[in-house]
């Protein structure tokens, strides 16, 4: 430990902290740009700058430690000059479109400005302009709204291991490109999104798909939308409730009032998923197939497997993601029921996920003959609609999720954590083998934040060993083992977010605290069910009673599987 003074307060901390955690602690809050708490130190913007006494230089407080004796200020005239100087370039190479940004009021640039109670004229001007990047589905890209932080290249790089982001040229001319300066939808991008969730201000953005919906609306479409487990655990925050508040019912209210005629629970398609996957895996184990088999549900994970790992794309499951599941039900089956043509359908997706967006316009997802899911609306655009609607979230009545797919199971509700899919899999996959009853559903060894998890679970004499893995550089961890031979694992889940789902890059911007808080509505949501394990649920025994036939038959490999390209 060491002694330090901080602007008066005499403070005691561990060796190695830097003076602005230091500061943190004793309630001193510096303004910062480039720092994130989950990322390493880049001091890039260097409006964190300090004194020390008895040295010459202000020096950037975020990645300075401190060290026994010492003394910093951190508000004196010099301090808040240079930093006013700093912030004024970064702002004259901003542009300042402020008032129509999609992160007005929720910009860490804005909160800076106020914070330091910036008023004076900006005496620079940058004639530069860039266009915007619009070509991905998933992400735009605003050169001009740059502040070159570093934040989005470090995620995409360190934490993704994809490397899509990059910066270009020297000095005044440096901005942020995407590899070889390629458009973002040419580039090796996996669609992810956690760029846009590092980003302190609107340079990386969602997608926005709004107008779409809202025209097929004014069109007279029979407007529809499947709602994914993660988007009831991140709406409310979203709508600034607490993270980790869930109310399925309000949302559900809320959508009808923004204009969707019918809301659907993708938790349904979800234990669809477990009896596909559930099963191909089964025929696996007992039928020589390539093992270990690998999730196939998260998009941003199967275009990095595609892009990275082309000759491992026999482990990845046959199985369509839930969301395109749906979308194939929703313009085949729910016609029949409904009276109402497919072409006359619209369906919506409502997401946590950026590369959902992507998923949804792969040219194989037309299973019906149309495309499955026309559109992608993540949670911050689905907040964006519900306020934009005048719509008080926090005080609406209770809806139930629309028929005939009413019913999701606790094993579809924790499909949006990491481990989930692979936990609501364990649950089904343990009954068919076993022929006996799961006592104790909740398998913990495949829950929480860990990078990535092993287990080995007992199937009556047969031992399955799975491992879990999120975020993509974990995931290419993982996989490097399986390429050298090295992995005897049995099934893998991956999803490319930190977390899941409810780390998705379309959600509200995360850090790793309301992480914990989402993870902890996930497990209350599942426990709170009356149902827990896919196969039991009575609307997927009906549907291929109905319908599909037998998990893997005809039917349901039209529909319900896919193809990947190398
Ligand atoms: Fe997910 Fe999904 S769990 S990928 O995270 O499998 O987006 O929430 O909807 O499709 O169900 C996202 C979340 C989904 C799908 C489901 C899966
Ligand atoms: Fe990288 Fe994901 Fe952003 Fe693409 S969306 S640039 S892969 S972080
Ligand atoms: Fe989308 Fe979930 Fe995959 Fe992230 S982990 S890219 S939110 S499907």
């Amino acid at each position: 430990m060491v002694q330090i003074v901080i602007d008066g307060q005499e403070t005691e901390v561990e060796v190695g902290t830097t003076i602005l955690e230091a500061a943190k602690k004793v309630g001193v809050k510096i303004p910062t740009l480039c720092h994130h708490p989950d990322q390493a130190v880049k001091a890039n913007c260097r409006i964190c700058v300090v004194e020390i006494e008895g040295q010459k230089l202000l020096q950037p407080s975020c990645s300075f430690p401190v060290w026994e004796g010492m003394v910093v200020r951190t508000n004196t005239p010099k301090v808040q000059r240079v930093r006013s100087n700093v912030l004024e370039l970064i702002l004259a190479h901003h542009a300042q479109e402020c008032l129509f940004c999609s992160r007005n009021g929720n910009c860490e640039l804005q909160e800076v400005t106020q914070d330091m109670h910036f008023t004076r004229e900006v005496r620079y001007t940058n004639e530069t302009r860039h266009g915007k990047d619009e070509s991905s589905p998933s992400v735009v890209r605003d050169t001009n709204k740059c502040i070159l932080c570093g934040r989005c290249s470090y995620v995409c790089d360190k934490i993704q291991s994809v490397g899509a982001l990059c910066k270009e040229g020297r000095g005044f001319s440096t901005k942020l490109s995407s590899a070889y300066g390629k458009d973002l939808a040419d580039s090796t991008c996996t669609n992810c999104g956690q760029c846009i969730q590092a980003c302190p201000v609107g340079a990386l953005t969602i997608h926005d798909d709004t107008e779409h919906v809202y025209e097929a609306m004014e069109a007279g479409k029979h407007v529809i939308a499947q709602v994914a487990p993660a988007v009831r655990i991140t709406i409310a925050e979203a709508l600034g409730e607490n993270p980790g508040t869930v109310n399925k019912g309000r949302l559900v209210t809320a959508m009808k009032r923004v204009g969707f005629d019918k809301v659907f629970d993708t938790d349904f398609s979800a234990d669809l998923t477990i009896m596909e996957e559930g099963h191909e895996l089964l025929n696996r184990l007992q039928n020589g197939g390539t093992l270990p088999m690998v999730t196939s549900c998260c998009p941003a994970w199967i275009k990095f497997c595609e892009t990275s790992f082309p000759e491992e794309l026999p482990h990845l499951s046959t199985c369509k993601s839930p969301q395109q599941m749906f979308g194939a039900l929703l313009k085949t089956w729910y016609p029949e029921r409904s009276g109402v043509y497919p072409k006359d359908i619209y369906s919506v997706s409502i997401m946590p996920c950026t590369a959902k967006k992507f998923e949804c316009v792969r040219p194989e997802m037309n299973s019906s003959g149309y495309q499955d899911v026309d559109k992608v609306i993540t949670v911050q655009e689905l907040a964006n609609m519900i306020c934009a609607a005048g719509i008080n979230f926090a005080d609406l009545p209770e809806t139930e999720f629309d028929s005939p797919f009413g019913l999701g199971t606790g094993a579809g509700e924790i499909f949006g954590a990491t481990g989930g899919v692979m936990e609501a899999a364990l649950r089904t996959v343990y009954e068919v083998v076993t022929g006996e009853e799961l006592e104790d559903v909740d398998f913990n060894a495949v829950r929480g934040f860990e990078g990535i998890k092993e287990a080995s679970v007992d199937l009556k004499g047969i031992e399955v060993k799975v491992a879990i893995a999120h975020g993509l550089g974990n995931a290419r961890k993982l996989m490097n083992a399986v390429k050298a031979g090295e992995a005897d694992y049995h099934f893998i889940e991956v999803m490319a977010c930190p977390g899941g789902c409810i780390g998705g890059g379309g959600n509200p911007i995360k850090n790793w605290k309301k992480m914990e808080k989402r993870l902890e509505g996930v497990y209350a949501e599942d426990k709170k069910l009356p149902i827990r394990k896919s196969h039991e649920n009575p609307y997927i025994q009906k549907i291929y009673n109905d319908f599909l036939g037998e998990p893997l038959g005809e039917q349901s490999h039209k529909l319900l599987h896919t193809t990947y390209i190398d």
